[in-house]
């Protein structure tokens, strides 16, 4: 790995949330793009994880070169990364964490800290209570206050999680706080930053250790932030950006106007189609999604979703063939290679179904029976159903789904996670019609 050229950077970009996922999809592009860079002009990542120093361990001891491996049916392919120079861990390292964000060669700060790291209430409004230190909104806040006191431009700030209109999620939640912490700051940054929303896609399953056992094999020596992925990748982005940016585009990336049809389309087909399969696959007693994505009585179901039910709510760009879209999707679902586990995608289910099934079922015209069956098999997971073999829940709002089943009827538990004033619900609640039908496929457990 020491035979990658790094650069010295001129330009930055902090990244809040350095799991496998950035790694295998922004660094890679990043990294991509340096390799065929025209201008001179390096660019480099530093990487922030929130609480945990594991990959900080991992990556900093290798001077932030990491592999990643694209998994298919043909065998593997090994890429050496070398666009992450350093990674902190916020928790730790407070002060650095705001030196990066203040330093004047950082032009961009990118996210994956997960649909549950942006301290949303059930409406979508900020939750103070989650928004405490230790989330990305005081260290956000701290950075940029200096940028302002040391007259340094404004940022482009770039979500890339799974959220619908990531980018302006991410916008009203900042100024929320802001407004709230320093009204000087949240003027300034309104006036000098943007925050361009995006669509990210990449399957990246947690690296295991027979990966990072293959990895060594294939490079001869050990990779502890290996990370492993399929060779699809696609990253859509607005076209909004406060200043410089590395040339993604010369490597994949697409730079639109507008982001919603392709974001949209991501969010309800193919993690649409990814929750169905966990919780239904959880259910039938498989681990990976290219098990259950075979088995011929959930196959069809996660076609139905996708064909009949998502598809229909969506408005395609010029060239968008969401037929198309959904037959790539089963394609890569049923990548043996991959070893995606259902579990992985079963977790904070409650941070991921709005957007995922609720908002198709709020917009379409027809029945959804594909998504009320897959609402189904969720409510009887965070009932425990699957706790015995898979293990406890895991989701921020495990407790409180819990409690909302505890002596109760599926007709009473319904109202309280999926109703108006529900657990998870806000905006989204079912129309009583698809409560009625909900109600008879939790009872039935059946597809
Ligand atoms: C998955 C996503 O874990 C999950 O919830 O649906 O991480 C999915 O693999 C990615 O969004 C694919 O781009």
């Amino acid at each position: 790995m020491g035979a990658k050229n790094v650069q010295t950077a001129r330009f930055g970009i902090v990244h809040f949330g350095i799991g496998a996922f950035h790694r295998a999809h922004q660094a890679w592009y990043t990294d991509k793009a340096q390799d065929q860079k025209q201008d001179g002009a390096g660019w480099s990542i530093v990487g922030i994880s929130l609480r945990s120093a594991t990959v900080a361990q991992q990556l900093n001891p290798q001077d932030g070169l990491y592999t990643v491996t694209e998994c298919s049916p043909g065998g593997r392919a090994v890429r050496v990364i070398g666009s992450v120079r350093q990674v902190l861990t916020a928790s730790e390292q407070p002060e650095a964490v705001a030196a990066a964000i203040a330093a004047p060669e950082t032009h961009i700060i990118t996210f994956t800290v997960t649909e549950k790291g942006y301290c949303r209430t059930a409406e979508g409004s900020l939750d103070p209570e989650l928004a405490q230190e230790g989330s990305i909104y005081p260290f956000l806040g701290r950075g940029l206050r200096r940028r302002l006191d040391a007259g340094l431009p404004g940022l482009t700030l770039l979500s890339c999680d799974n959220l619908a209109h990531n980018g302006r999620q991410l916008e009203n939640l900042l100024t929320a706080y802001l407004r709230k912490q320093d009204p000087e700051l949240a003027e300034w940054t309104a006036r000098t930053c943007t925050f361009p929303c995006s669509m990210v896609d990449r399957i990246v399953p947690a690296t295991t250790i027979a990966d990072l056992d293959a990895v060594a094999a294939a490079i001869d020596m050990e990779d502890r932030g290996a990370v492993v992925t399929e060779p699809f990748s696609q990253w859509v982005i607005e076209d909004r950006f406060a200043g410089q940016r590395p040339a993604w585009e010369r490597v994949g990336a697409e730079l639109v106007a507008d982001v919603t049809p392709y974001e949209t389309a991501k969010l309800r087909l193919l993690n649409g189609a990814h929750s169905a399969l966990a919780y239904l696959g959880l259910e039938q007693g498989h681990t990976f999604v290219h098990e259950a994505v075979a088995d011929p009585a959930i196959r069809p179901v996660i076609e139905q979703l996708m064909r009949d039910e998502a598809a229909p709510t969506i408005p395609a760009a010029p060239g968008q063939d969401l037929g198309a879209y959904a037959d790539a999707l089963l394609h890569r679902f049923a990548n043996p290679a991959l070893n995606h586990r259902l579990i992985q995608i079963a977790m904070d289910g409650s941070q991921k179904i709005t957007q995922r099934w609720l908002e198709t079922l709020l917009e379409s015209r027809n029945r959804c029976p594909a998504i009320l069956t897959a609402l189904a098999a969720w409510l009887r997971h965070v009932r425990g159903d699957n706790t015995a073999i898979w293990g406890a829940v895991d989701d921020p709002m495990a407790e409180a789904l819990a409690l909302a089943w505890k002596g109760r009827t599926s007709a009473e538990a319904v109202h309280a996670i999926l109703g108006h004033d529900g657990v998870i619900c806000g905006e989204s609640a079912l129309r009583s019609s698809d409560a009625k039908e909900l109600l008879a496929l939790i009872d039935a457990k059946r597809m």
